[in-house]
C-alpha cells in the first residue's frame, strides 16, 4: 500500500506515461464479461472518456443510472528499457470497485471509490509491444461498501442505486491512470513530523523548525534527505531512514501564506543515484487547546466550505479547469478551508491547497451510516423494516463494515499525511451517535488514526441533527465537535426562523456544558435556493431567503468565542439523485453548478474579507 500512496513524480530515476484518453468502455449486467474474455477485448465497445464519470456522457436513461459490473479497456504500449526495473499502473481511483487484467491475467484487485491503488504488472506484460489493459469495476452500494447505500432490482431486473447519502453515485474511472517506471530498490514511504521553537518574539512566519522524517525503501542501501526553499537553496540534510531536518529560521506554512519546501529524498550506492523521489512539503504545527483550533499556536477562525467534487458532464471526473475556478472563488469570497465532504478528493485537490494555504478538513468516505433518514430515495420509510434499529446495531457493521472502514483509513492516511494543507481528519460524516453501539466503533476508529497519523492532527465527525447534544454517544473521541445544523431549511424554516436561532443557541450552550475545553464549528448549514428567484418579501428557495439564513448564522457564530469556524453547505450546487427533495440536484451551493455567484456569495464575501484568518 505505501509505494501506491506516493504521488506520481518524475525524477532523475522514476518515469510516467499517462493513460488517460479514450477507452473502450462496456456494461456488463449479467457478469459474464470475466468468463467470456472480455480481459481481452470488449465484444460491443463504445468509447468512454478517463478520468470522468461515465453518467453523464450518455443521452439514454438506462446507461446514466446503470449500476452493477462495467469494463475499461485500453492499449498500452510498455517500453522495452522499463524491464530492468518495476512497471506499476497506478489508479488514482476507480469507483467502487475494481479488477485489473494485463493481457487476460489478474494483477489487482481493490475496493473502495476515492484512494488510489498500483497493479504491477512486470510479469504480465509483453516488453516494447501493446498489451491489452482491462479493468472491470462495480459500482453497487451496500451496507459494506463506503459509502454506505443499497442495490434495489427493477420488476424487469435492472438494478439501480439507493444511496443513503445525497450526492450522485458517480462512478468510473474519475481520476487520472497512469504507467509508473521505478527501480527495483525504491523509496516506498516518507513520513514527516514538524516541530517548531516558537519563543517569545515569534510572530507566526519564522522559527526554527525540526523536521522528525522516516523513509521506507525497499532495500538497504543509504538514504539521504536534503531540502531546498522556494528558491532552490539547501536548508537542511540528512543522511539515514529516520533523523531529524534542522531549518534555522524556517519560512512556515500558514493560512492563506503558504509556504512550500522541496524535500528530495535518494536512495544512494557511493555517489550513485538508485532513486530519487520528492514532495512538497509545507511546515506548520496544528493542535487543539482550550477550545481553540491552533496551526503554529496561533488561533485560526475557519471560513470555507463543504464542497464536492461534481461538475456538469464530467460528473466527478476531475477537471483541473473546474477546479482552478472553485479555488478561485473560494479565494474570492474570503476563504481559508474546506472539507472534503463526502470522501477523500483527488491529490491534484489537496497540492492546490498546499500551495494556496487552504485549512483541509480530509473527510473518509464513510457517509450514509444513518438507516433511513439519509436514504434519500426511501426517506419517506421505504427502508425496509427486517434492518436493525440503527446501522450500528447491525452485527455485520461491526464486523465487515468496521474492517472496510479501518482499510479505508489507513489508505486514506498514508496518502494524505506528508500534506501541510491536511490539518484535521474527519472519520466520518452523519452518522447515527444515538445508539450506544456506535461507541465502541468509534473508539476503535479514532484510536487507529490516533496511531497511524504520525503528525497526529485532530480528529472529528460531522454531528448529524438527530443527535444533537445530549443525545448523541460518541463525541469525547472527537478533538473538535463539528456541527452539520439546518435550522432555516428542515427546521424551523421561513417565517419560523427566528426559532431556529433560539434552538441552536440552546443546543450550542448543551455542547459547551458538556465538552467546555472543545472548540465547535459548523461543517454544514444553509438553505436550498434557486438562483435567480428573487422575492419580496423573501420565501424559501429564494435568493433573499439564502441572505437571511446566513444572517442567522452569522449571528449565533458571533456570540460565542469558542466557535472556530463556519463552512457552509456547499460551495456550489451539485447532482444528486432524483428524488421530491431535489430540483435537478443540491440547490443549496453559493455558487451555482456552473460556479457563477448567487446574492448570498455576496453578503459572505462582504463578512469574510473582514474577518482574519488568524484571530
Ligand atoms: C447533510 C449531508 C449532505 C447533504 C445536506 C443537505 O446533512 O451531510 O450530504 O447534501 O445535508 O443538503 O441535505
Amino acid at each position: 500500500m505505501s509505494f501506491a500512496s506516493l504521488y506520481p513524480r518524475v525524477t532523475a530515476t522514476r518515469r510516467i506515461q499517462s493513460m488517460n484518453g479514450s477507452w473502450d468502455f462496456q456494461f456488463d449486467p449479467d457478469s459474464r464479461g470475466a468468463e467470456e474474455g472480455w480481459a481481452n477485448g470488449l465484444p460491443n465497445p463504445t468509447d468512454m472518456p478517463v478520468p470522468a464519470s461515465f453518467a453523464d456522457v450518455f443521452t439514454d436513461k438506462y446507461s446514466r443510472e446503470y449500476t452493477g459490473d462495467f469494463w475499461y479497456v485500453t492499449e498500452l504500449f510498455v517500453p522495452g528499457e522499463w524491464r530492468d526495473g518495476s512497471v506499476d499502473i497506478r489508479f488514482d481511483s476507480a469507483t467502487h470497485a475494481a479488477t485489473v487484467f494485463v493481457n487476460g491475467t489478474e494483477v489487482a484487485r481493490h475496493e473502495g471509490g476515492f484512494l488510489p491503488f498500483v497493479a504491477h504488472i512486470n510479469d504480465a506484460v509483453r516488453w516494447n509491444d501493446y498489451n491489452t489493459v482491462a479493468v472491470r469495476l462495480n459500482n453497487e452500494l451496500s451496507w459494506q461498501t463506503l459509502p454506505v447505500g443499497e442495490t434495489h432490482t427493477l420488476p424487469d431486473g435492472t438494478r439501480m442505486s439507493a444511496p443513503y447519502f445525497d450526492f450522485y453515485n458517480y462512478s468510473g474511472l474519475q481520476r487520472n491512470v497512469s504507467l509508473l517506471y521505478t527501480p527495483n530498490e525504491r523509496i516506498e514511504d516518507l513520513d514527516v513530523v514538524h516541530r517548531i521553537d516558537a519563543g517569545p518574539d515569534f510572530n507566526g512566519v519564522f522559527a526554527d523548525a525540526h523536521v522528525d522524517y522516516r523513509v521506507v525503501t525497499s532495500g538497504n542501501h543509504d538514504v539521504e534527505v536534503v531540502v531546498l526553499d522556494e528558491c532552490g537553496i539547501e536548508v537542511a540534510r540528512a543522511n539515514g531512514k529516520e533523523g531529524t531536518l534542522d531549518i534555522a529560521n524556517a519560512h512556515l506554512w500558514n493560512l492563506r501564506a503558504a509556504y512550500l519546501y522541496r524535500f528530495v529524498v535518494r536512495i544512494k550506492d557511493g555517489d550513485d543515484v538508485i532513486d530519487e523521489y520528492f514532495d512538497e512539503i509545507g511546515i506548520r504545527t496544528v493542535e487543539v487547546r482550550d477550545c481553540r483550533i491552533l496551526v503554529n499556536g496561533r488561533e485560526v477562525y475557519l471560513k470555507g466550505f463543504g464542497r464536492h467534487e461534481d461538475s456538469n458532464i464530467h460528473g466527478r471526473g476531475f477537471d483541473p479547469v473546474v477546479n482552478k475556478r472553485d479555488y478561485e472563488d473560494m479565494k474570492w469570497i474570503g476563504a481559508n478551508s474546506f472539507r472534503t465532504s463526502h470522501y477523500p478528493y483527488a491529490e491534484e485537490q489537496l497540492y492546490e491547497a498546499d500551495r494556496d494555504g487552504f485549512f483541509v478538513i480530509d473527510e473518509a468516505p464513510t457517509v450514509g451510516m444513518f438507516k433511513s433518514t439519509m436514504n434519500f430515495l426511501g426517506a419517506s420509510g421505504a427502508v425496509s423494516d427486517e434492518k436493525p434499529k440503527t446501522f450500528f446495531d447491525e452485527e455485520s457493521v461491526q464486523t465487515e463494515t468496521l474492517a472496510v472502514h479501518r482499510r479505508t483509513l489507513e489508505e486514506m492516511v498514508a496518502r494524505d499525511k506528508r500534506h501541510a494543507s491536511v490539518c484535521a481528519w474527519s472519520l466520518l460524516n452523519e452518522p447515527d451517535t444515538t445508539s450506544e453501539a456506535a461507541v465502541a466503533y468509534f473508539e476503535n476508529i479514532f484510536d487507529l488514526v490516533a496511531e497511524i497519523d504520525t503528525q497526529k492532527r485532530p480528529k472529528t465527525y460531522a454531528s448529524i441533527m438527530m443527535a444533537p447534544a445530549g443525545v448523541d454517544k460518541t463525541h469525547h473521541v472527537a478533538d473538535f465537535i463539528m456541527l452539520n445544523r439546518y435550522h432555516g431549511w428542515y427546521v424551523n424554516g421561513g417565517y419560523a426562523i427566528a426559532k431556529g436561532l433560539i434552538d441552536m443557541k440552546a443546543e450550542l450552550e448543551k455542547w459547551h456544558e458538556l465538552e467546555p475545553d472543545k472548540p465547535v464549528m459548523f461543517s454544514e448549514y444553509g438553505a436550498d435556493t434557486m438562483a435567480g428567484v428573487h422575492k419580496l418579501p423573501s420565501v424559501m428557495w429564494s435568493e433573499e431567503y439564502q441572505v437571511e439564513v446566513f444572517k442567522m448564522w452569522s449571528e449565533i457564530f458571533d456570540s460565542y468565542d469558542w466557535i472556530v469556524g463556519e463552512q457552509p453547505w456547499n460551495l456550489n450546487d451539485f447532482q444528486t439523485t432524483e428524488g421530491i427533495m431535489r430540483v435537478d440536484g443540491n440547490k443549496k451551493g453559493l455558487f451555482t453548478r456552473d460556479r457563477q455567484p448567487k446574492m448570498a456569495a455576496f453578503y459572505l464575501r462582504d463578512r469574510w474579507t473582514a474577518i482574519p484568518d488568524y484571530k
